[in-house]
């Protein structure tokens, strides 16, 4: 596939692009080829400091001055921009990360859709009155934040950055952001349609660059307002220290170790379906990846042999060739990848399949799904996160040792049920700790459901209206009125 429509590797500054001060530039890789897809400019302090100034400066400007309802129309305009590029913007993100080419494209149209839909919200944001009696005239005004940040992960580059660049931009804030290193290229060509479509500059910006250098630079900055992140719970707790030190609020976004609980009265192939999509989306690169199955002790047997049936099927290839499942991001995800099966066998869990990259291709970050059986509830693949194909199956005997197993964990992003039983459902549904819940089905995640995570998962919602709190301040006004006569 050739690199047509290839966006600028610059810093989207003020409404223009430039290089960095210092020269530098990075590489980013096609991880199905290990090529170099493009060389892009390296920022640090310097670009971040411009980018804050040129956001803040945004905000006084015309898109300051704009009445929701503008806001709304300019959304839904990126809306249709998006969409009018989604062909481009779904390449550039297969070649840049390695998802198969179907998945980019419903993760653009997924972009596209939170500009839509936060569009829609931009004019119905209401404070409220609240009645303290005659004489006395009370509200609330809900204001923007103002410059908010956005660290964005490689995992779902340009659909993870419109999940929060959207409601922030709806609430009339301005932003800055700072796409992963390792996939820099939808965020700028998000850039570009920006510019394209008309937008005043400054009102969006983003520094490419290492996280310890640009990302560490921008969420210690004493201007921004707001920071969004999303990536491991390691860096969550660095960007949170750095946000503390000018208090700041944060919305993060980290990792899951999500359940499927899977009860014998369960429709099987329906939950086998939806446990072999829950893993492989992505490779299992995926926040929200379905990455334990509880599986009642009765059903096991059967339940194993049709999923390492279908996990066995999976085409594995290039995204471009638009397989079922593409390579990992890049060498070190396949080390870490790696690691985490090695200390499974190590610890007794039984390898079903999988745990070596695939024979057929001689190059690229590429590994087979796998699965794990026998795996005990406090082993370290049942407890830590591998965001890689890797799926743990566990046991239990009944519904209180299945929700025991499934909540003994850090983290608490989603969970999901399949049963025919309704109480049962419902009753899991209201005791299972996650952001989610799905029931006889997985990954739905529409824009419109509200999302994010309880524990080490992080805090905060996104998606749905819900974020809309996230992205604006309430301020209280109090009157007094003189009595007539
Ligand atoms: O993530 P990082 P990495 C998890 C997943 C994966 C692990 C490591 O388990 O195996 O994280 O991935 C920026 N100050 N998730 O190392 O470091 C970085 O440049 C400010 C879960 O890639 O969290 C990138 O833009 N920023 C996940 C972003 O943080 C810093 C998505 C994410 O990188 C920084 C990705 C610093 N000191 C990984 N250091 C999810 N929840 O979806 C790095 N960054």
């Amino acid at each position: 596939m050739e690199l047509a429509n290839m966006p600028p590797t610059g810093h989207f500054i003020g409404g223009k692009w430039v290089e960095s001060a210092s020269g530098q530039q990075f590489e980013t890789m096609n991880p199905a080829t290990e090529e170099v897809l493009a060389k892009v400019a390296r920022g640090g302090m310097a670009e971040v400091e411009q980018a804050v100034a040129a956001a803040r400066q945004a905000l006084s400007g015309p898109w300051g001055m704009m009445p929701p309802k503008e806001h709304g129309r300019f959304l839904h305009t990126i809306s249709q921009h998006i969409t009018a590029h989604a062909g481009e913007l779904a390449r550039l993100e297969t070649l840049d990360n390695g998802k198969p080419l179907s998945l980019a494209e419903e993760e653009v149209r997924g972009a596209a859709r939170y500009f839509e839909y936060y569009a829609g919200a931009a004019d119905k944001i209401h404070g409220e009155q609240i009645p303290l009696g005659p004489n006395r005239l009370n509200f609330t005004v809900r204001e923007p934040m103002g410059v908010t940040a956005h660290i964005v992960p490689w995992n779902k580059p340009l659909n993870i950055l419109a999940r929060s660049l959207a409601p922030a931009l709806a609430t009339g804030n301005t932003a800055v952001i700072k796409p992963s290193e390792l996939t820099p290229l939808t965020a700028l060509k998000l850039a570009e349609i920006f510019a394209e479509a008309g937008c005043a500059p400054g009102v969006i910006n983003v520094v490419n660059g290492f996280g310890e250098e640009a990302g560490a630079a921008l969420a210690g900055h004493t201007a921004i307002d707001h920071l969004t992140f999303t990536g491991s719970v390691q860096t969550g707790r660095t960007v949170m220290k750095a946000a503390a030190e000018h208090i700041k609020p944060v919305v993060l976004e980290l990792g899951g170790k999500s359940p499927l609980l899977v009860f014998a009265d369960a429709d099987l192939d329906l939950a086998v379906a939806e446990a072999v999509n829950g893993i492989s989306t992505n490779c299992g690169q995926m926040c929200s990846a379905g990455s334990r199955l509880l599986v009642e002790s009765s059903i096991k047997e059967a339940f194993v042999a049709k999923l390492a049936a279908r996990l066995a099927a999976l085409r594995i290839g290039p995204g471009v060739d638009d397989p079922d499942m593409g390579p990992l991001v890049s060498a070190v995800q396949v080390s870490r990848v790696t690691g985490h099966i090695e200390i499974a066998q190590s610890e007794g869990a039984r390898m079903v399949l999988g745990g070596k990259r695939p024979s057929h291709l001689s190059r690229g970050y590429f590994l087979l799904p796998t699965l794990f059986d026998g795996v005990l509830p406090d082993m370290h693949i049942a407890q830590e996160e591998v965001f890689g194909p890797v799926l743990s199956l566990t046991t239990f005997a009944d519904e209180a040792e299945a929700l025991r197993i499934a909540n003994d964990v850090k983290y608490g992003l989603i969970a999901a049920v399949f049963t025919q039983n309704i109480d049962r459902a419902l009753r899991l549904a209201l005791r299972l700790q996650a952001g989610q819940v799905f029931v006889n089905e997985y990954y739905t995640g529409d824009e419109e459901m509200p999302f994010g995570g309880t524990k080490q998962s992080g805090f905060g919602r996104l998606k749905g209206l819900a974020a809309l709190d996230e992205y604006t301040q309430v301020k209280n006004v109090a009157v007094r009125m003189k009595g007539e006569g």
